[in-house]
């Protein structure tokens, strides 16, 4: 499942340190001549493609990037330090944009390459570079210019590995909550998350993998009812479903079966894709009723079935390990 991530952002180069007027005062050196030395420049603004990074999340809050100024001359004909270059770690496959035009300026597909997207400003002259045969006491100097500074737009294309499907109501934006950072709401009604959610999960090696939290399927969800629809098109690009079915339900194994209809109707070899058949909210059903619930689901579905609660937080190691098993990684 594609999803596409963007992020607007600033960046400004720094600003170039200002040239500086002075003289050279030294004993026993009379009319030392002007020493007033050259600004730094300004440091650029460099984004980095980075293979930990998984979305554009941490843009959402902070929007403007700008590198460090560089710093005045001195006197003895000293430079100023250049400002250091403002390194932005971006997740491998981000397009940037300039954000009014639209024009490509790069995309950053290998993990490591870079991408200069605002110049720094160049350093001002001291006086000293002002000395001629004319002028031999120059004060003229000049100040630094400043950084660049443009809009751009970062896009990513994401592609959700683990989709996680089930009735409304289910728990299915509970689950994505508790595994990552995303943050859907979750409410006691059907039908409250009503465009797909994406969450990063932190595998053991530390990479990610994303999931999706899809709008609830009903009944008909193949031929266009409810929002099921557009979504199970959607997840026919995952790898692996996760079927959430809630266990307080009047009829656990019935909502089994409208959702593997649904599947079944839609076509497009969904049925057959990996599925991990969880039974979320255990704490609603009795402990000597749920071996009863699990051994139904598990003789009408013909799969294993997982006990968790998402809620409580309990079993969702177990669910992560099946996940990572199913996945192969
Ligand atoms: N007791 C209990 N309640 C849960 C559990 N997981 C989710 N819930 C509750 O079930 C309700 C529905 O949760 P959601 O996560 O919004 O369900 P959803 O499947 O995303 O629903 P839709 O977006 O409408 O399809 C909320 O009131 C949750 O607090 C659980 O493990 N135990
Ligand atoms: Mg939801």
């Amino acid at each position: 499942m594609q999803f596409i991530d963007q992020a607007r952002i600033t960046v400004r180069g720094g600003r170039g340190g200002d040239g500086i007027a002075a003289f050279r005062r030294e004993k026993y050196v009379p009319a030392g001549g002007p020493s007033g030395g050259d600004g730094g420049n300004g440091g650029p603004v460099v984004l980095e493609a980075d293979s930990n990074l998984q979305t554009l999340l941490d843009f959402k809050y902070k929007r403007l990037f700008a590198a460090d100024d560089g710093r005045r001359g001195g006197p003895n004909k000293c430079t100023g330090a250049s400002g250091r270059d403002l390194v932005i770690k971006v997740p491998c496959g981000t397009e940037v944009r300039h954000l009014s035009t639209g024009i490509l300026l790069g995309d950053l597909i290998e993990p490591g390459s870079r991408l200069t997207v605002a110049f720094g400003g160049r350093g001002g002259l001291g006086n000293a570079h002002y000395l001629s045969n004319r002028n031999r006491a120059p004060e003229k100097f000049t100040e630094g210019r400043d950084g660049e500074e443009w809009p751009l737009q970062l896009e990513l294309k994401l592609l959700a590995e683990v989709g996680i499907i089930g009735l409304p109501n289910a728990g299915k934006s509970t689950l994505i909550a508790v595994l990552s950072a995303a943050r859907p709401k979750i409410a006691d009604y059907p039908f409250t998350t009503l465009v797909p959610n994406l969450g990063v999960v932190r595998r053991p090696s530390g990479d990610g993998t994303v999931f999706a939290d899809i709008p609830g399927l009903i009944a008909g969800a193949a031929q266009g009812a409810g929002l099921g629809h557009d979504f199970l098109r959607h997840i026919e690009r995952t790898r692996l479903l996760i079927h959430l079915v809630d266990a307080g339900a009047d009829d656990p194994v019935g909502d089994l079966r409208v959702v593997e209809k649904e599947l079944e109707a839609y076509g497009h070899g969904l049925v057959d894709r990996p599925r991990v058949l969880v039974l979320n909210k255990q704490e609603l059903v009795q402990d000597e009723d749920l071996p009863a619930v699990k051994a139904e689901l598990e003789a009408e579905s013909g799969r294993s079935v997982l006990c968790i609660s998402a809620a409580m937080g309990a079993n969702l190691d177990l669910l992560l390990e099946n996940v990572w098993r199913e996945l192969g990684i």
